[in-house]
């Protein structure tokens, strides 16, 4: 067999439940066509945020151990560098030192320095070809630090038709199309990340918006019990994952305020999945229309979990100030409204919202929490798999628990390139995890623990126990085998056999955290204060 191509399709801040296939109201035929040639994962896990993750994705390593803790603030000496560290390799250069064609698509978020060309940028770290933005988000309309290559590229969004994730989708056929008809033949690597649906809540068709009147107009909290209920009945999740409470921080929908507003807020929400959606379906045929589907391993991902982030984050003018994501016009000279105000309709290029708390708690059902904590909400993403000529069974749902270090070792698993030992003469440190393509061919796999840290907050899994706790909190441990939905804190009782085991894996965690080079979140945060910083305002 030859080596496979390799395309990761990466949504940015989509809920484990939104897509159709995972039992949302969503409509993502194309998502779910993969999902029915290939898998679904129920317990894949990312980080906790953007940049965390999307290290992990890349490196096959620990975000601690990169450089990227948190985002991609600057925060040395005593902080992370917030930029992709030199001892370390990613994909796209194992797989271009392998013979591979590489190209990277869309949101990079690695690299602290996103005006100036440096060694974090994605033309220095193994691809052949880059095209997207390189800070966390923007307009979808006119996005900040678009970037060709290495040279600025934001004219391309004069075009009045410009809208960033047809870009990101145009540019990942154009690679495709002419990787097929080049000679000799090369296999590719293809990095496509979407910002789809991570604010703000921009869709340019107002019928794409319209298509979903009525969807949601029963309100989060029905929305959440049928959610869980299709999700029980496509065996996403079994009857072990119950509903958790409605987040006490917002509104019942029966006293929802504003809810015209409110549900607009998701319809444009939807739109942009349609539009991610609308996306990959091309992607796919751009691989039939190439033979190269099957003999493709299409990975697509969420990087975290659904965000609660209102706008605007903190003081209007630090905001404005300390993130280069903002545009204070459109194009055509008129002011952006910026902020979660109902009485302004989102989509627009005028405005710059985000679908709020409420809605976070629906894209994240049935579990608690959202992006930035460990709890399930912040870090159980969808996960489909699709590789025909692999093996991987079809139609299926993978229960196993993996994580985003495990997708480097199954791309080398498939592919058979070889982890380094080193990169440009210094060493670099074993790949994390492990291949998931035993388990994705339906066989059983052995249990193997997994370790998140992300501002505080942090868990360690091992087999069917999970021990997390938020910063500043106790920590809680929970039977994801008996209570997926983590609402059972068996840690609540301090004495016997529980309180044992959660300090075994508490242990089992601080070893860990030594291990990675963890730097505290307190000292970060002292770092944050002596710059007159709030927490993190900045995006991701
Ligand atoms: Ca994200």
């Amino acid at each position: 067999m030859t080596a496979p191509n390799v395309v990761f399709i990466v949504a940015d801040d989509l809920g484990f439940s939104d897509p159709g296939c995972y039992g949302g109201e969503l409509r993502t035929p194309a998502l779910d066509r993969l999902a029915a040639e290939g898998v679904r994962l129920s317990q894949f896990y990312t980080g906790a945020r953007c940049t965390p993750s999307r290290a992990s994705l890349l490196t096959g390593l620990h975000p601690q151990q990169v450089g990227l803790g948190i985002l991609t603030n600057d925060d040395r000496p005593r902080g992370y560098p917030g930029t992709l560290a030199e001892d370390c390799v990613t994909m796209a250069e194992i797989l271009g030192e392998g013979g591979y064609t590489t190209g990277a698509v869309g949101k990079w978020h690695l690299a602290a320095d996103v005006r100036r060309a440096n060694r974090a940028w994605p033309l220095r770290r193994g691809f052949d070809h880059y095209f997207g933005t390189l800070s966390g988000c923007g307009s979808y309309y006119d996005p900040p630090t678009l970037t060709r290559g290495e040279s600025n590229a934001e004219s391309d969004a004069l075009d009045p038709a410009f809208f960033y994730t047809d870009a990101i989708t145009d540019e990942a056929v154009d690679f495709l199309a002419s990787r097929a008809g080049a000679r000799p033949r090369r296999p590719f690597f293809l990095y496509v990340a979407y910002t789809a649906p991570h604010w703000p809540l921009h869709a340019p068709d107002e019928a794409e918006i319209a298509a979903y009147d009525g969807v949601f107009d029963d309100g989060w909290d029905a929305l959440r019990t049928r959610r869980l209920e299709r999700m029980h009945e496509a065996g996403v999740l079994g009857p072990e994952a119950g509903l958790s409470e409605a987040d006490p921080a917002r509104p019942a929908w029966s006293e929802a305020k504003h809810r015209a507003w409110q549900l607009r807020r998701m319809q444009v929400y939807a739109a942009q999945v349609g539009r991610m959606d609308r996306g990959i379906g091309r992607i796919v045929s751009a691989l039939e229309d190439a033979v190269a589907l099957d003999d493709t391993l299409v990975v697509f991902l969420s990087d975290n979990g659904a965000s609660p982030e209102e706008l605007p984050l903190g003081p209007l003018e630090r905001f404005r100030s300390r993130t280069d994501i903002l545009r204070l016009r459109t194009r055509g000279g008129s002011p952006v409204a910026i902020g979660n105000e109902p009485s302004v309709s989102p989509g627009a290029e005028d405005t710059f919202q985000s679908y709020g708390r409420a809605w976070a708690n629906l894209s994240n059902t049935p579990f608690r929490r959202y992006k930035r904590w460990v709890h399930e909400g912040g870090i159980c993403a969808p996960c489909v798999v699709r590789w025909r000529s692999g093996g991987i069974a079809e139609g299926r749902v993978i229960d196993a628990p993996f994580q985003l270090i495990d997708v480097l070792p199954t791309v080398l698993h498939a592919t058979g390139a070889p982890y380094p030992a080193e990169r440009k003469g210094r060493p670099i440190p074993p790949a994390e995890g492990r291949s998931m393509l035993p388990a994705l061919r339906g066989d059983e796999v052995p249990e193997s623990s997994l370790y998140w840290e992300h501002t505080g907050n942090a868990a360690v899994r091992r087999g069917r126990w999970k021990l997390v706790r938020e910063h500043g909190r106790p920590w809680e441990l929970y039977d994801l085998a008996a209570d997926r939905s983590e609402l059972r804190d068996l840690a609540a009782d301090r004495r016997g056999p529980a309180a044992e085991l959660a300090a075994e894996l508490a242990a089992d965690w601080e070893a860990w955290a030594r291990r990675v080079g963890l730097i505290p979140w307190e000292v970060t945060l002292g770092i944050y204060e002596e710059r007159g910083l709030d927490e993190v305002e900045a995006a991701g």
